[in-house]
């Protein structure tokens, strides 16, 4: 037994996490199902390090020096379930089981209870960054006991991605479910960001009249200010690129059906389940599922409304200006929307999460990694306490300098029938925390009407109903 860590299932993920532990020095034990991918890992790779092929379970246990350290990287879901339960019977109290796979945190919750009983320490760890993130440093987000993150921190810390000040993209997130938790929320996050940049590019190209490498180079531009980040950093990438069997921009000829694997449904089922208004991200989701009903698009052609007029050249860079401001400001609200997602799990949960440690991890290796992110690492440590991102000054003088832009942006989108779901949803969020009063006092007086649930006063403290049927008195309910 040599082995400090061990690695099974070595897909892409799972193989180049084992590849960037043996880089970092450490003997790293492998397994897979399917040997035949841990003899190829050994073959192509096995000059990057020490590594302990094992074909089978008690092999692989017997690599590990004790206390154990598994990582599992399979298929989340079942696979998971099955790999647990070939292992778990082989190993002694002490000893680590990681699932770095995309877990749902209440899957995690149920296994680290059961593994907790066997005196098993199991660390559900969210990953993010892509197989080459994997490979270079990904952003991890682990839960699970305080022991096993101090048996497991300093080997994390070691593989995982480097912020711009040099620190760690890993911490300590909380116990059981948090770090799939934090990971799931991420996920969402990612989402609503992918969908704001989708508008602004559907913007600029409708109304603003740029063409694809065009819009590549105002992402760009874009890039070096407080939008830097890398997802637009990687759709200037995809929005330059030419399709060498066509030669008409890539983005052209790929079919507008968007894809999703679950974990944005996910935040959005789970902030339903918690009350947590995450319109951005739902928005978000619903996108993408509605890209793909091509039954419900086939009346495209058929249905009214007005085509875009692309604006005057002259007009085309103040434009640009605007929508970059609607998109910074939609931004702040998905992220505000998410950090009160992440909020409200760890008090229903009791996980203590530090939100400003979050925002830090998130600042490299991960899909939204950014700049922006260090903002609102500053804004939790100033006030652990924030209520929401927008209580920030700093964060709320931003969206007042950008709103008369995000305002106007808005409602070009929707007199020239662009859908923008994100920036208008993120919008009205933002006008519903400002507004002083809402139509809920009227929702309320309907409810009351039909199914007598009642309301409160302004005025006076208790809970009342009106006789709707009869005279209309008040009652005291
Ligand atoms: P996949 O999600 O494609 O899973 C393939 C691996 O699971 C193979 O090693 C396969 O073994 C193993 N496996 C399966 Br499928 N069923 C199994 C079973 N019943 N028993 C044992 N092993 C089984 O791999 P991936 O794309 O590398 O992702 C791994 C995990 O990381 C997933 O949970 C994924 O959601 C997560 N993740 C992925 C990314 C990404 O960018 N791809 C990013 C972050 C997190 P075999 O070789 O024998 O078929």
């Amino acid at each position: 037994s040599t082995a400090q860590i061990g690695v099974t299932g070595l897909a892409v993920m799972g193989r180049n996490l084992a590849r960037n532990f043996a880089r970092n020095g450490y003997t790293v034990a492998l397994h897979n199902r399917t040997a035949a991918r841990t003899h190829d890992l050994v073959a192509e790779f096995g000059e990057e390090g020490i590594f302990v092929p094992t074909e089978t379970a008690e092999e692989f246990v017997a690599a590990l020096e004790r206390p154990r350290r598994l990582v599992i990287m399979v298929k989340a879901g079942a696979a998971t379930d099955a790999v647990i339960g070939e292992f778990a019977p082989l190993l002694e109290p002490g000893d680590m089981i990681v699932d770095g796979g995309n877990a749902h945190f209440a899957d995690t919750r149920r296994r680290e209870k059961e593994l907790r009983e066997q005196g098993i320490h199991f660390v559900g760890t969210g990953v993010s960054g892509g197989e080459e993130g994997a490979l270079h440093g990904p952003s991890i987000m682990p839960g699970g006991s305080v022991e096993s993150y101090a048996a497991l921190g300093p080997m994390l810390e070691k593989i995982s991605a480097k912020a711009k000040d040099g620190a760690p993209c890993v911490t300590h997130v909380g116990p059981d479910g948090a770090g799939h938790f934090v990971k799931m929320v991420h996920n969402g996050i990612e989402y609503a960001d992918m969908q704001l940049i989708g508008e602004a590019y559907q913007l600029l190209r409708d109304v603003g009249g740029y063409t694809p490498a065009q819009i590549a180079d105002v992402f760009r531009t874009w890039n070096t200010g407080r939008l830097d980040s890398y997802l637009i950093e990687i759709t200037a990438e995809v929005l330059s690129h030419v399709d060498a069997a066509t030669d008409r921009p890539f983005v052209d000829i790929v079919q507008d059906r968007a894809e999703q694997k679950g974990t944005g449904r996910w935040t959005v089922q789970i902030a339903l389940d918690l009350g947590v208004p995450v319109s951005g991200i739902a928005e978000a989701v619903f996108a993408r599922s509605l890209s793909g009903h091509a039954d419900l698009r086939a009346a495209s052609g058929e249905l009214a409304g007005p085509r875009p007029e692309p604006i005057a050249d002259t007009e085309r860079a103040d434009f640009a200006d605007h929508v970059e401001q609607a998109l910074y400001a939609s931004k702040i609200v998905s992220y505000t929307q998410g950090f009160h997602e992440i909020a409200a799990g760890s008090a229903e949960y009791d996980w203590d999460i530090d939100l400003g440690a979050v925002a830090r991890i998130w600042r490299g290796g991960c899909i939204i990694r950014a700049a922006f992110l260090d903002r609102i690492t500053a804004a939790y440590e100033a006030d652990p306490g924030l209520v929401s991102l927008l209580s920030d000054k700093g964060f709320a003088e931003e969206i007042a300098a950008a709103q008369n832009d995000w305002r106007s942006v808005v409602s070009t989108a929707v007199t020239e029938g662009v859908p923008t779901p994100g920036f208008a949803a993120a919008l009205a969020y933002y006008d519903t925390l400002r507004a002083e009063r809402l139509p809920a006092a009227l929702t309320q007086g309907q409810r009351d009407f039909f199914g007598a649930h009642t309301y409160r006063r302004v005025d006076r403290e208790g809970s009342f109903h009106t006789l709707w049927g009869g005279d209309r008195s008040e009652v005291e309910a």
